[in-house]
C-alpha cells in the first residue's frame, strides 16, 4: 500500500516538475499550439492568460469560457449555474463559464447542435454534443474546430497520460489528416468489457442438482429442468427459464459466431484479420438462430423478452412467486433490485450467478470484448475558432481526465476524513491502510456517496467528458466481505476474460459524403437484420424455408455496396 502510494506521488511530482521546468518556453511558443487552425485560433493563443501548466488557478486574471452542452433531462433540483461543483471549479481555476444547456433526447440534442453549427455563432466549446465523425472532419477541416494535438502535448498532462496508457484511444480519435478535433468520454471498468453475461438462478440449480452448464447443450438441459422441475415449489409450471431485455442474444450467439453490440445495437459485422464480414449473412449465424429459436419454441426463452424494458423485466424477476431462471445482462442490477451491495444469503440479487461463455456445437466458446473500441470516438469536446484562449480551455478540461477531477465532479469535495463531511455535500477521500478495491489490492479512494444530493456534482458525465481508467474504477474501496463490485470484477476476470475475443470493427473517420451513404446503409441493414432475427427466433419466419429470401433481401438493400464502402474506409483509416 505505502509503496504504491509513494510511487504514485513521486510520479506526480516528477510530472509537475517537468511541466514547470518547461513552462516558460511553452508560453513563448504557444502561438504554435493551434497548429493550422486558421488565423483566429492561432493568433488567439498569444492572448492566453495561463499560469504555469499543471497549476491552479489556470488563469491569473478572471477569464470566461462559453460552453454549449447538451444532456438528458436533469433531476428537478439540478442546476448547472448553482451546482456545488460549478462554484468549486470556478474558484479553483479562476475561469467563469457561461453555460448554454440544451436538454432533450438524442435526436433533439443532435438537432440543436446542427442549428448551433449552422448559426456560425460559435461558443468557445461544444461539450457533450455527440459530434459525429464526419462533423469533426468537416468542421475541423474548415477551421471551426481547432486541432488539439499540440495543445494536448503541451498543456494537458492527464489527457496525454490517457493516450500513453491507451494508444488505441489516440489512434481511434485521430482524423485521417492527423489532427484530433474532439475528445472522448472514456469510462473504463473491468466488468464493462463483457456486457452480455448470463446470470442463472444458483439457488434453483442447486435445488435441481444441476452443475453450471458449460456447453449450449447443457444450457438447454438446465433450462428444461427449470421449466419442468417446479423449482419455486408452488405446483405450477409458471417458471420463466430465460428472459432477456430486448434482443440481447450476444451471449448465446457467441457460441456460434462472433456477435457484438455497438451503441446498444447488434453490429452484425466483424473484423476477421483485415477483412470485414457481415455476420448477419453467415451460416454460423443461422445455426445460432436455430438454437435460439428452439429455446423460444419450447418455452425456455420468453418470447416477450424482445419487447420487454428494464422495468418490466425487473418487475417479473422481483415478483412473488419467484419465476426467473436466467437472464442476460451486464450485471444482475439490470433485472434485480440491489437490496444490499454486500453478500447476503437471503437477497435475491445474490442468488443469480454468472456462468462462463458456453461451448457451441462446433467448439466455439467466446465472449465479445467491449474494452477496445471507443464508442462515439472523439465526439464529446471540441474547441472552436471563437475561443480566445485555447490553452485555458484545454487545461480546463484536462482536470476531468484524472482521478481527482473525475471524483470531485462525481462525488463532491476531496476531504481528509469523515469529520470534514459537510451535510448535503458528501465527498471522497484517499484510501486508508487496510481498505481494498474490487480486485482485492489496496484501494485508491473511498467515496462517501454518489450524487445523492443532486446539485453537488456534474453527474455521470452530463456536462463534460471524462476519463476513468480500469485501475481507478477497481481502486474504489469496497467492503472486503463480498461487495458486488468485487463479485463483478471476479466474474469478469475469471469467467469471461479467458474466453474474450475482439473482432469488433473499430470506429472510422469518413468524409461527409461517404459517411452519409455508409450511415444510411448501416441503419437500413441493421434494422432489417434485427427485425428478421426477431422473426426467425419467434418462428414468424421459418429459418429453413425463408433464409434465402432473407439473404436476397439483404442484397437488394445494398449489402454488397455497404461491405465495399466499409472495407475501403477501414483500409484508409487503419492500413
Ligand atoms: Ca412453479
Amino acid at each position: 500500500m505505502k509503496k504504491r502510494m509513494l510511487s504514485f506521488a513521486s510520479l506526480l511530482l516528477c510530472a509537475l516538475l517537468a511541466l514547470s521546468a518547461c513552462g516558460q518556453t511553452q508560453s513563448s511558443s504557444s502561438s504554435a499550439a493551434g497548429g493550422n487552425s486558421g488565423s483566429a485560433g492561432a493568433s488567439s493563443q498569444a492572448a492566453s492568460q495561463s499560469t504555469a501548466p499543471g497549476t491552479f488557478p489556470i488563469t491569473a486574471e478572471k477569464t470566461e469560457l462559453d460552453i454549449f452542452f447538451t444532456r438528458d433531462t436533469p433531476p428537478a433540483n439540478w442546476d448547472v449555474e448553482t451546482n456545488w461543483f460549478t462554484e468549486y471549479y470556478e474558484e479553483l481555476t479562476n475561469i467563469h463559464v457561461n453555460f448554454e444547456m440544451v436538454v432533450g433526447d438524442p435526436a433533439q440534442r443532435a438537432q440543436a447542435v446542427n442549428l448551433k453549427l449552422a448559426s456560425a455563432q460559435y461558443p468557445d466549446i461544444f461539450s457533450k454534443c455527440m459530434l459525429s465523425r464526419s462533423q469533426q472532419v468537416m468542421y475541423g477541416t474548415n477551421g471551426v474546430f481547432i486541432p488539439l494535438n499540440d495543445l494536448i502535448d503541451q498543456y494537458a498532462p492527464n489527457i496525454k497520460k490517457m493516450f500513453d496508457d491507451n494508444p488505441h484511444i489516440r489512434e481511434q480519435i485521430t482524423a485521417p489528416d492527423g489532427n484530433i478535433y474532439g475528445l472522448p468520454d472514456v469510462v473504463y471498468f473491468v466488468h464493462g468489457t463483457s456486457p452480455s453475461k448470463m446470470w442463472m438462478n444458483g439457488k434453483w440449480l442447486e435445488q435441481l442438482d444441476i452443475e453450471a452448464p458449460a456447453t449450449t447443450e447443457e444450457f438447454y438441459d438446465a433450462l428444461v429442468a427449470i421449466r419442468d422441475g417446479d423449482p419455486n415449489g408452488n405446483g405450477l409450471k409458471d417458471e420463466v427459464p430465460l428472459v432477456t431485455q430486448g434482443l440481447d442474444i450476444a451471449f448465446l450467439m457467441n457460441s456460434f459466431v462472433y456477435f457484438d453490440m455497438v451503441n446498444n445495437r447488434p453490429s452484425f459485422t466483424m473484423l476477421d484479420g483485415d477483412e470485414i464480414k457481415f455476420v448477419g449473412a453467415m451460416d454460423e449465424y443461422r445455426e445460432g438462430l436455430r438454437y435460439i429459436a428452439k429455446l423460444v419454441n419450447e418455452g425456455l426463452y420468453a418470447a416477450d423478452s424482445l419487447t420487454m424494458d428494464r422495468n418490466q423485466r425487473t418487475a417479473l424477476a422481483m415478483g412473488d412467486p419467484e419465476v426467473v431462471g436466467a437472464g442476460t445482462a451486464l450485471w444482475p442490477g439490470h433485472f434485480l433490485t440491489v437490496d444490499t451491495p454486500v453478500y447476503s444469503e437471503d437477497s435475491r440479487f445474490w442468488e443469480y450467478q454468472a456462468i462462463s461463455p458456453l461451448e457451441g456445437p462446433a467448439g466455439l466458446r467466446q465472449a465479445y470484448y467491449a474494452g477496445a473500441a471507443i464508442l462515439n470516438g472523439g465526439s464529446e469536446f471540441a474547441i472552436t475558432s471563437a475561443c480566445e484562449d485555447p490553452v485555458a480551455a484545454i487545461r480546463w478540461i484536462d482536470y476531468f481526465y484524472n482521478l481527482e477531477g473525475f471524483n470531485t465532479a462525481s462525488y463532491g469535495p476531496k476531504i481528509a476524513d469523515e469529520a470534514e463531511l459537510i451535510e448535503g455535500i458528501a465527498g471522497w477521500r484517499e484510501a486508508i491502510d487496510g481498505e481494498v478495491g474490487a480486485d482485492g489490492n489496496p484501494a485508491l479512494f473511498f467515496p462517501y456517496g454518489l450524487n445523492n444530493e443532486v446539485n453537488v456534482g456534474w453527474q455521470t458525465g452530463q456536462v463534460v467528458p471524462r476519463y476513468q481508467s480500469y485501475a481507478q474504477h477497481t481502486g474504489m474501496a469496497v467492503p472486503a466481505d463480498g461487495h458486488y463490485e468485487q463479485m463483478l470484477y471476479d466474474v469478469t476476470v475469471n469467467d469471461y476474460w479467458p474466453y474474450k475475443a475482439d473482432k469488433t470493427v473499430p470506429p472510422l473517420y469518413m468524409d461527409d459524403q461517404v459517411s452519409s451513404e455508409f450511415a444510411e446503409l448501416n441503419a437500413i441493414l441493421q434494422d432489417y437484420a434485427t427485425e428478421a432475427a426477431a422473426q426467425f427466433i419467434t418462428g414468424v419466419r421459418d429459418l429453413e424455408t425463408e433464409w434465402d429470401a432473407y439473404l436476397s433481401e439483404l442484397n437488394s438493400l445494398g449489402l454488397a455496396r455497404f461491405m465495399e464502402v466499409y472495407q475501403q474506409e477501414y483500409e484508409k483509416n487503419y492500413k
